[in-house]
């Protein structure tokens, strides 16, 4: 099979790269008024996630501002839960609201697994229209949210402080829990083929929530049911090329090894990971991404570039480093900070001719 010649697909396999790549979770958004200014065109966001000429717009804008070294599909994990027949909408200015929230086997039963050609066109139009026209200068990601992390939004009905009625579904009836992740395991499988089917060259699953388990129940009501995802994945894009996976479970750096052992080809960490340590424990079976605070971004630019050579120096010079934040990029970040961070990277990191 081809190399990919991408650093960012490459860094993914662990292949040797000309300095390190980095993109950012929640690239596009609302700290850019570029964006705001697309998103007011489109009337709201869910509009604008179902448009793919606007959505494909806001792809790229990241882009071309920072010159990242790749670029991820503007859409929203709980198109999903949608698609399921859940009613969704977000308020101003507050959380998603998931209009008929999962409280027992029935409401199971009735969840629909969509035809991601069907019920998910407008996603698989947005990647076409992005891969169009990023005309292969950088990969494009495409994502799904992990099913612990949909189940919870799913369950709560909207973000959740303390997932009191998850955690009481997972202790009391872990059933109708089981039943919710098996559903959701066939309805991301699919949503994320279809989506390399249509043109992304890698893809992320997010598991925001991962972190608010504990132990034993991360390795059976999360990590077990993203083993299976992973599995089912075509790993082959229709050009042929590998499509990389990372996972990315948030506040689970305890559970690495058993991550780097579900088949993916990246883990995804967060700060409260030492990440030399963490790049050991991988043992060379898995690319680390990652991690810095995203809060280092509020920091004056010295202490960001000074963080960014902290990151770097922490893996060191070895194939297999993707740097980006250890969570997305808050909404009131200065976009400023951001073209010094990519800088940094940039600098501290090229001519590593043994990355
Ligand atoms: O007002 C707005 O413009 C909406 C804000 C917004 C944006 C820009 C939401 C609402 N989602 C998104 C886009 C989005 N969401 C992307 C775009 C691609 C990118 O640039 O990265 C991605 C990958 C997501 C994924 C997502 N949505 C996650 C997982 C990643 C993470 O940050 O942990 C989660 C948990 C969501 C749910 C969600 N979407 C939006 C909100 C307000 C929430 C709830 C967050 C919470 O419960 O705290």
């Amino acid at each position: 099979m081809p190399e990919p010649h991408h650093r960012f697909l490459r860094a993914c396999l662990s292949l040797p790269t000309d300095r390190v790549p980095i993109w950012i979770m929640r690239q596009a958004g609302r700290y850019l008024p570029e964006y705001l200014a697309v998103r007011k065109q489109a009337g709201d966001f869910l509009s604008l996630c179902k448009n793919p000429e606007l959505a494909s717009q806001v792809t790229l804008q990241p882009i071309d501002r920072f010159g990242l070294d790749a670029a991820i599909l503007f859409s929203d994990i709980l198109v999903v839960p949608e698609a399921m027949g859940m009613g969704l909408s977000f308020g101003t200015g507050e959380g998603p609201i998931l209009e008929h929230p999962i409280r027992s086997a029935g409401d199971v039963d009735r969840l629909i697994v969509p035809d991601p050609t069907r019920e998910l066109d407008y996603v698989m139009q947005t990647i076409r229209t992005i891969r169009t026209a990023l005309a292969d200068r950088v990969p494009l990601i495409g994502f799904s949210g992990s099913p612990w992390t949909l189940a919870t939004y799913m369950v709560e009905g909207g973000s959740s402080k303390n997932f009191s009625r998850i955690k009481g579904m997972l202790y009391d009836r872990p059933e109708v829990l089981q039943a919710l992740l098996d559903r959701l395991v066939s309805a991301v499988t699919d949503y994320l083929n279809a989506q390399i089917r249509h043109g992304v060259q890698a893809v992320q699953i997010f598991d925001t929530w991962g972190g608010v388990l504990g132990h034993d129940e991360f390795l059976k009501f999360s990590l077990e049911s993203m083993c299976q995802i992973v599995a089912g994945l075509d790993r082959i894009g229709p050009d042929g090329a590998r499509v990389p996976v990372i996972l990315f479970a948030k506040g689970c750096g305890a559970h690495l090894e058993r991550m780097a052992e579900s088949g993916c080809d990246v883990v995804g960490l967060d700060w409260t990971t030492a990440l030399g340590q963490a790049r050991v424990r991988a043992a060379g079976r898995v690319a680390l991404q990652g991690n810095l605070d995203p809060s280092v971004l509020y920091a004056s630019p010295e202490r960001i570039r000074r963080e960014v050579e902290r990151v770097l120096t922490a893996y060191g010079a070895h194939p297999g480093h993707v740097f980006n934040l250890g969570h997305g990029i808050a909404p009131d970040c200065d976009p400023q900070k951001v073209a010094g961070l990519v800088a940094a990277v940039q600098e501290f990191s090229f001519g590593g001719a043994h990355r």
